[in-house]
């Protein structure tokens, strides 16, 4: 089927293009320089296994020290059933694979909260797309789920993400109660902080890519919410950073691991004592690649203020703002660095 714009154009369509359209094309200084496979062991793989028990501690420092080094760590043996996760990446994947029309009546552009979208689902006016297609929902708090916005097919989905969503609050709200520890503060701390914990699912699906040096799957970025749990197949893509942007590691893919990134939110909380994971993910020229995260957030009106102050320390805020307000200033933020670029952008053209 060809394409009748570019807002329209799925990457999955491009596999009878040999180049990726302008639109895809990044800025030279933002352009992939580590391959999708060029795998770096540097963020730790750390085993949930007796974190009830006599393994707490250990666990404990460990998230402690992956947070002040990257914001970021993996975790295995978590509890989530793997058969479960299996079926999620396998429907989601059969989800990308149905014709762009059964795709495009979950259209989530104009606005719509949840559905399906090309590029990116934070609806800005980005200067470059990213390739990827994403489907995504709005899992907690339950009341607020619009099943509209779930698609039907394929047979058997909307039953296995329900199962998804509520295995993973259990694992963030245990991820949550260790991070508070390693905080120093009361194992229920977070979660408070959280009021009624805001789940939203996002899965990505990154098509080959005809030329994969020119393009990002995800631009760079840092999440706005607590944690995020990603969950990643073995082709590679996920990078981080911690020095700015300068250079970039590819996390090594760990099978039925999840990745944890500590958000903006978590970062606050801290006192910026933990960072938030600087991240993105690229693209390859041999094969897809299929990611759900799963951003864990706090309530809309929760207070955004850091718990963990030490004596004589600075806050990083200067006043206390509601999440709805620091996400509302993340994006204007990102809005108005992305407008500058496009508009420097279009001068030279
Ligand atoms: O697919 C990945 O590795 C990263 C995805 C991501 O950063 C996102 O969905 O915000």
């Amino acid at each position: 089927m060809a394409p009748v714009s570019n807002r329209m154009f799925l990457p999955t369509a491009a596999s009878w293009e040999a180049t990726v359209r302008p639109s895809f094309v990044r800025d030279e200084d933002e352009r992939p320089k580590v391959a999708h496979d060029h795998f770096s062991d540097a963020v730790p793989v750390i085993s949930l296994q007796g974190i009830d028990g006599v393994c707490r501690a250990e666990i404990r420092d460990r998230v402690a020290a992956a947070c002040e080094d990257w914001g970021l760590f993996q975790v295995v043996d978590h509890g989530v059933d793997a058969d479960l996760a299996a079926d999620m990446a396998r429907l989601s994947r059969e989800f990308f694979a149905l014709p762009a029309e059964d795709k495009v009546r979950y259209d989530m552009s104009g606005g719509k909260k949840g559905g399906f979208i090309v590029s990116s689902h934070l609806q800005q006016g980005e200067a470059v797309q990213d390739w990827r297609e994403l489907v995504t929902y709005f899992s907690y708090p339950v009341k607020a789920r619009d099943y509209g916005r779930w698609p039907e097919k394929p047979a058997g989905w909307r039953a296995v993400v329900e199962r998804y969503s509520e295995r993973l609050m259990e694992l963030s709200c245990k991820l949550l109660g260790v991070l508070s520890e390693a905080m120093g503060l009361e194992t229920e701390s977070l979660a408070k902080a959280c009021v009624d914990m805001d789940q939203k699912v996002v899965v990505n699906f990154y098509p080959r890519c005809p030329q994969p040096e020119l393009t990002l799957g995800v631009k760079r970025h840092t999440d706005p919410g607590t944690i995020t749990l990603l969950l990643q197949d073995l082709v590679g893509g996920l990078q981080a950073t911690r020095d700015g942007g300068k250079t970039w590691i590819t996390v090594q893919p760990v099978s039925g691991a999840f990745v944890v990134n500590l958000g903006d939110h978590g970062h606050y909380l801290s006192n910026g004592r933990f960072k938030n994971a600087d991240h993105r993910a690229v693209v390859n020229g041999e094969s897809s690649r299929l990611s759900i995260a799963t951003f864990q957030n706090p309530a809309p009106d929760a207070r955004v203020w850091p718990l963990a102050v030490k004596e004589g320390e600075e806050t990083i805020l200067e006043d206390p703002i509601t999440f709805a307000e620091m996400y509302r200033r993340k994006m204007e933020g990102d809005l108005d660095r992305a407008s500058r670029k496009k508009q420097a952008k279009d001068q030279l053209n």
